[in-house]
């Protein structure tokens, strides 16, 4: 428990919406600080340009464009739904010397890294985003994603799909695509989630975010949207302001590799949900990082105590706070002390279920 001092001096009745204090994040054995109290501050700091909202379906000089020659010589094929290709910057390699091992050094400790880098194309029209799909050019998204797990998990222990949406996250193409990243380590941040969630099922032995998933159902507090196997919901521990986990809502999942077939349309349809959603709040293309856990891979595709603990779910990171161009800056205290955020999870989740279900770009068309 971090330190929270005597409360001595409290006389009111707490408010979770009104007054401060710290939530853990038990994935993450970690705190995070909410100051409610604070969301009606002034904002005179940087401002972002809005998403660009006129994009060209097709642009002859985008390199992950249908029939584009990229920088390399090669030409995309004329890919009329997914279209997966090797990164030509990659972070990873397959095939890389290794540093010597200095495992006993606690100072200067180093170790090896190999992998495969890829580029996926959602889409081969540059204005359509995940909400802007149907519901079939999702599934085909889904599956898309699940054979390349199937593919890169036989080789590596961590395959990480993600996406970073958005010049304000970084991304470099308005292009709908997402990237994988296959590793010969275990990152970060799966690391962390893995002994996390090992060590509550030794003490419990019921999987963690199955027994989260189930509280959160029966709170109602904090759900965005649902569908037949999923809920995407503002984790308790949220810390960005908008952020959102995709859960499994009546099975226990560990891999996204393990989905029956219902249960990927069904997650199609969580995904376009949520997004459209997102989409809606400040009209406009919301920018995210996001992503999928699930049991590791590889060398640890035989590990079943690993599956009977780790229940596979999807991260979304969006920085915008209050507007299009307003965003949340991770910076001071959250560098130096620890996360924090105003508007509680709570808040967050009911502005973005309260939002149409339909598109703005869509409902303008009907
Ligand atoms: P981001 O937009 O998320 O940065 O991803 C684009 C990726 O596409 C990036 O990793 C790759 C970049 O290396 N890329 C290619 O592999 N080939 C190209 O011709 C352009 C971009």
């Amino acid at each position: 428990m971090q330190d929270t001092g005597e409360d001595k001096q409290a006389t009111e009745t707490f408010a979770p919406d009104e007054h401060q204090h710290i939530r853990y994040n038990p994935l993450r054995g970690e705190w995070v600080l909410v100051s409610p109290h604070r969301t009606k501050r002034p904002w005179a700091g940087q401002v972002e340009r809005p998403p660009d909202e006129d994009l060209p379906r097709h642009d002859p000089k985008n390199p992950l464009c249908p029939r584009v020659t990229r920088p390399n010589g090669q030409v995309n094929p004329d890919y009329k739904s997914t279209f997966v290709f090797p990164n030509d910057f990659p972070a990873l390699l397959s095939d890389s010397p290794a540093p010597p091992s200095d495992d006993d050094d606690p100072l200067f400790r180093s170790g090896a890294a190999r992998g495969e880098c890829r580029v996926m194309c959602f889409h081969p029209h540059t204005d359509v985003t995940l909400p802007l799909m149907t519901l079939v050019e999702v599934r085909a998204v889904v599956d898309r994603w699940i054979e390349e797990l199937e593919e890169l998990g036989k080789k590596w222990v961590w395959v990480q799909i993600f996406e970073n949406k958005g010049a304000t996250m970084g991304c470099s193409n308005p292009h709908p695509h997402c990237q994988i990243w296959a590793s010969s380590f275990l990152p970060n941040e799966p690391q962390i989630k893995d002994e996390n969630q090992r060590q509550y099922y030794l003490q419990r032995g019921t999987p963690m975010l199955m027994d989260y998933v189930a509280r959160e159902l029966e709170k109602k507090e904090r759900i965005v949207v649902m569908t037949g196997d999923w809920v995407a919901l503002v984790p308790f521990w949220a810390t960005w302001p908008f952020e959102v986990m995709v859960l499994p809502r009546r099975r226990h999942v560990a891999r996204m590799t393990h989905l029956t077939p219902y249960e990927r349309d069904s997650l199609a349809e969580v995904i376009q949900k949520l997004t459209t959603k997102y989409d809606n709040l400040f009209q406009c293309s919301f920018p995210y990082s996001m992503g999928w856990h699930g049991a590791p891979t590889g060398e640890r595709l035989e590990d079943a105590e690993a599956e009977k603990y780790w229940v596979f779910h999807g991260c979304y990171f969006p920085p915008l706070l209050r507007s299009a161009t307003v965003k949340k800056f991770m910076v001071g205290y959250e560098m130096l002390a620890q996360a924090q955020r105003d508007l509680t999870p709570e808040q967050a989740a009911a502005r973005l279920r309260d939002l149409p279900d339909v598109h703005y770009k869509l409902a303008s068309q009907e």
